[in-house]
């Protein structure tokens, strides 16, 4: 090639970029443009290749030719991206476009599930009184769940609950706690005395459900440590409770029964909202229990590490789905499980 033929060839190369740089649409056609003007194989390139066979003044003036339609090439193919950039960025705000005068979807409200709201009207009166809130786990192992709260192995008490056990082949033992007493023993632990607090959480059970039975359903625990505690201040807690929850209208009564971990124990009943106290399909003979309570045992003040010669203490544990039941007038506790949202939005604003 002699160099009037590579100024021919530039120029010629210098039309068909702007032509096929101004003809693509998409930014796969404009780098196929590139290589076709630009690329290795390209006659711009050819052109460079024989700047060497050129004498120096040729060389000089070809070169200089070469670089400026380079300059140019380069120069309308970014000018050619920048302009496709921006119409593709135009294109994404017309495609988000929002028409502010369209009517509003309208939000359907959440509500609370009752087991929470009812979860916090507990909390909330035993605050009052000046307990505080503490938390445990849901896995438990046996220690803490039966063994210090008095349950000896292989004692029929421990058959009261049904319990489930979790297989974890390092942790042997591990279980799902079945009532909240374990978190007495770590409060313990973790506080000096005196101790006043309640204690919500998740217990399960392998119990064959009913109206007034679940296998996961909730417990309030409460405890009470402190110089002096008798049982007339467990009976006039509870009482207190009673009426803050459920009005003056509503029964209560206290009978004595067993739970290893404490002396005496106690369950307390409420008369049924549906029959008043005849006895009917929800609660059987006209009460519903809704918690078990005593005086804590000197073994659990032991195992959780107090002074049982200094200290005394009383402890419930009030199921949360039964106070539910009762304070809402729902027959069945499994429809707080069910899921249906008509009977969940019956609870809306009842905070
Ligand atoms: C206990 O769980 C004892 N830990 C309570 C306790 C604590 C006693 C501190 C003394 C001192 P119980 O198994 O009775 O006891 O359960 C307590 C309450 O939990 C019951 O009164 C009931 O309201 C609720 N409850 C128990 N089992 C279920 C169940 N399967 N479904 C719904 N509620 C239940």
């Amino acid at each position: 090639m002699d160099p009037q033929e590579a100024l021919a060839i530039l120029e010629r190369e210098r039309a068909r970029g702007f032509d096929l740089v101004v003809r693509a649409e998409t930014p796969e056609a404009i780098r196929d443009a590139e290589i076709a003007v630009l690329g290795r194989k390209a006659p711009y390139s050819e052109v460079q290749r024989s700047l060497g066979s050129f004498g120096e003044e040729d060389r000089k003036a070809v070169g200089r030719v070469a670089n400026e339609v380079r300059g140019a090439l380069e120069a309308a193919i970014e000018a050619r991206r920048a302009e496709m950039a921006a119409a593709e960025e135009a294109r994404l705000l017309e495609a988000d476009r929002v028409d502010v005068t369209l009517p509003g979807r309208r939000l359907r409200p959440g509500s609370l599930h009752p087991v929470t709201i009812v979860e916090r009207q507990v909390v909330e009166i035993f605050t009052r009184m000046g307990y505080r809130v503490a938390e445990g786990p849901e896995i438990e192992d046996d220690w803490y769940n039966y063994a210090s709260l008095n349950f000896p192995p292989d004692h029929p008490a421990r058959s009261m609950h049904d319990t489930l056990y979790v297989d974890v082949p390092a942790h042997p033992g591990l279980l799902l706690r079945t009532h909240t007493s374990p978190v007495q023993i770590r409060t313990m632990q973790a506080q000096e005395p005196p101790l006043y607090v309640v204690i919500p959480g998740r217990c399960y059970r392998h119990e064959e459900v009913d109206p007034t039975h679940l296998a996961v359903f909730h417990q309030v625990e409460g405890l009470a440590i402190d110089e002096g505690l008798s049982f007339s201040d467990l009976k006039g807690t509870l009482e207190a409770f009673a009426r803050a929850m459920f009005g003056p209208g509503q029964q209560v009564r206290l009978n004595p029964t067993y739970f290893p971990f404490v002396e005496p124990g106690a369950e307390v009943e409420v008369s049924c909202f549906k029959c008043g106290g005849e006895g009917c399909r929800v609660c059987g003979n006209g009460w519903i229990e809704i918690l078990g309570a005593g005086m804590v045992h000197p073994v659990v003040l032991e195992a959780g590490g107090y002074d049982p010669e200094r200290y005394t203490g009383f402890a419930f544990g009030l199921g949360t789905d039964r106070v539910a039941m009762l304070r809402y007038g729902i027959p069945d506790l499994r429809m707080l499980q069910d899921g249906d949202v008509r009977f969940l939005e019956a609870f809306a604003g009842a905070i």
